[in-house]
């Protein structure tokens, strides 16, 4: 396929054009070749016992039942739970990382600093826990605890779900017995319902996979995002660059790719400490740039410049002047190893539990966070005399985007417009009108789907109807790359957001906020959470009632599917870009994205919100735009 057609981003055309002189092979290439299967693409392929895989026929024709019976409903409503349950437990694990660091750091054994006391304050208040005469880091620990006891408790429910759930849709979850008791608990309940002769009630399954998204929303996005931002700050707006011409030539180009901030963080601090070693080797300093969602955690706290989002992930290893990519866990292709062995570019990982074969291992561990974070940049650094002249090539284009917006930063820009009730202008601009309503963009590019294109085109289709939008993952990173988190993108707005965002703006100093405001990385879906918990109790309603809606143009990962389940359990309507593999299944399909008039049971009649699977980002945001005016018609207005 022509370059063209498989990137947006010139910058990562010009590099795939490198590539195919070099004859490198990339995920590009790879995905043009994959020929995809159909079974497992319609979900009815199962693997769960050595008497299988057992594959469903299509149309009637050939098998309908396994060899145990299992019947195309139940294969695809157990594949389905066990995608979410990966996602869960990814973000589950990244945030016991961090509440595990958080006690370390209470304790004494970790060297890291507690950055925002007073949301330290906040969410012990919010978990019942007496502050008053005790110390930060005495708070620190029992905070930590409970945290932790979100992954051990027998009984009742997890903390951070009664800490951050919005009452009503709590009592829901409560009504229909989904709540989660802890998240270790949930995921070792869902592989044992998902074994051969587990739980073969399709619907039972699809509950299942509802709690099991209460488990990523609550015990991963919520924790991670409340415990970084103790750990390393609240973000606030910044103003960074994006693009692969953020890598410097005459700098040591230091990649960090990933997503649990404590590694990005301390290289971060370790780039800084060691300038003069770089320059000893003959560069003018240390470069940092993040990749993913380490580099959105970087971008949102530290402006850290983003050189790119998970399709092209091969490609800043590709300009010959990366001197390192470290990296822990998630979304980090095996492949950067094959492209970084054509150059001097050394893959580090850091995890004893995700190695990749060739690539250096540096053991990071928050006890010798300072110890490995040096030795990862003295890696970079030595590896800067080792470049091959001949072989750099790095694309010129950079973009100009603002981040930093948490819940926190947009509640303070508002009250730039109203100190005393500041949601009260963005509410009313709702119920007038002049905002339609509001869109989280969030998740992947994909090599199967060409990159950054879905995720433009429909913010753009959204903000042009006078959505606003607000955008995490890598889908934030597309809308950097083209201009839609700087307040130029406002061109492609609607007169009346283009205003509201202007005012706004304007009273904050700036010439106008973006038309789409970056709230960080996947974990950070929980600050979409927090704003629409606040909305929502504000109004006095449900989220479900909000005329609000998640989408993910170009998914990729289960992550993806977990979070988006999360947010459909609140009853928020997510869309998705990519076939998320239930197909064959009517029943599934129709649970998922019927409306609740057309099936007797669906999400949309349980939670509220459904799911809404379109290729076309146009089409879709028509859907959207539509669901958005049917919630404003049943909210009166
Ligand atoms: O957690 S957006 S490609 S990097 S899965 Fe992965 Fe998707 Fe990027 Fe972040 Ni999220
Ligand atoms: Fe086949 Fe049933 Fe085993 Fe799945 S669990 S592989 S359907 S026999």
């Amino acid at each position: 396929r022509d370059v063209k057609d498989l990137s947006m981003d010139t910058g990562v055309q010009q590099m795939l054009v490198k590539a195919r002189n070099e004859g490198i092979d990339t995920a590009f290439d790879r995905a043009s070749k994959m020929t995809r299967c159909g079974f497992g693409s319609t979900g009815v392929c199962c693997k769960h016992c050595l008497e299988g895989p057992c594959r469903i026929a299509p149309g009637g024709k050939g098998p309908q039942a396994g060899i145990c019976g299992s019947n195309v409903d139940t294969i695809v409503a157990r594949n389905f739970l066990v995608n979410i349950t990966e996602g869960a437990a990814s973000h589950a694990e990244h945030a016991r990382e961090v509440a595990h660091a958080i006690l370390e750091v209470a304790e004494g054994k970790a060297p890291y600093t507690i950055q925002d006391e007073e949301k330290l304050k906040s969410i012990a208040e919010g978990l019942g826990l007496v502050t008053e005469g005790k110390n930060i880091n005495q708070l620190a620990r029992e905070v930590a605890h409970k945290a932790l006891e979100d992954f051990q408790k027998q009984h009742g429910t997890m903390n951070w779900l009664k800490l951050r759930g919005q009452a009503k849709s709590i009592e829901n979850w409560e009504k229909l017995g989904l709540l989660p008791v802890n998240a270790h608990l949930e995921i070792a309940k869902a592989m044992a319902r998902t074994v051969m002769g587990g739980d073969a009630d399709p619907a039972n399954l699809l509950l299942g996979a509802v709690t099991m998204g209460l488990v990523d929303g609550f015990a991963g996005l919520h924790m991670s995002t409340d415990l970084q931002d103790v750990l390393f700050g609240t973000p606030r707006a910044v103003k960074a660059k994006y693009r692969l011409g953020v890598i410097r030539e005459e700098m040591v180009n230091l990649s960090v790719h990933g997503h649990i901030p404590l590694l990005a963080e301390k290289v971060v601090e370790w780039a800084g400490k060691l300038t003069d070693k770089a320059k000893e080797a003959g560069a003018q300093g240390i470069n940092v740039v993040g990749v993913c969602c380490s580099g959105n955690e970087l971008l949102m706290r530290k402006g850290v410049p983003v050189a790119t989002n998970y399709a092209s992930q091969e490609m800043p290893i590709l300009t010959g002047a990366l001197e390192a990519m470290v990296v822990d866990i998630q979304c980090i292709m095996p492949g950067i190893q094959t492209v970084a062995s054509c150059y001097h570019t050394e893959i580090i990982t850091t995890l004893p539990y995700a190695k990749i074969a060739g690539a250096t291992h540096v053991e990071f561990t928050t006890e010798r966070a300072d110890e490995a974070a040096r030795e990862i940049v003295m890696r970079a650094i030595n590896n800067f005399k080792k470049r091959d002249p001949k072989k750099i090539n790095i694309p010129q284009e950079v973009t100009e985007a603002y981040a930093g917006f948490s819940v926190e930063q947009i509640v303070e820009a508002l009250k730039a417009v109203n100190a005393v009730d500041p949601l009260k202008p963005l509410v009313e601009a709702i119920a007038n009108g002049e905002i339609l309503g509001a869109v989280a963009l969030v998740g992947c590019t994909n090599p199967r789907v060409k990159q950054d294109s879905g995720n433009v085109a429909l913010v753009k289709e959204l903000i042009k109807n006078n959505v606003l939008v607000v955008a995490t993952g890598c889908a934030a990173h597309s809308l950097g790359k083209f201009g839609l988190l700087s307040p130029d993108g406002l061109k492609y707005a609607g007169d009346s957001l283009r205003n509201i965002l202007t005012v706004i703006g304007q009273a904050n100093g700036l010439p106008a906020l973006p038309p789409a405001l970056h709230m960080g990385s996947c974990v950070d879906n929980s600050r979409v959470a927090d704003l629409l918990t606040a909305l929502a109790n504000y109004l006095g309603v449900a989220i479900k009632d909000l005329p609000v809606a998640g989408s993910c143009p170009e998914t990729h990962h289960p992550k993806a599917l977990s979070i988006g389940t999360f947010f459909i359990a609140n009853g928020v309507d997510v869309h998705v870009g990519v076939d998320p593999q239930v197909s064959g299944s009517a029943l599934v399909v129709n649970v998922l994205t019927s409306d609740k008039e057309n099936f007797p049971v669906t999400t949309d009649g349980l939670f509220g919100g459904k799911l809404i699977y379109e290729e076309d980002p146009v089409k879709a945001a028509e859907i959207i735009l539509n669901r958005i005016k049917m919630k404003r018609q049943a909210l009166g207005l």
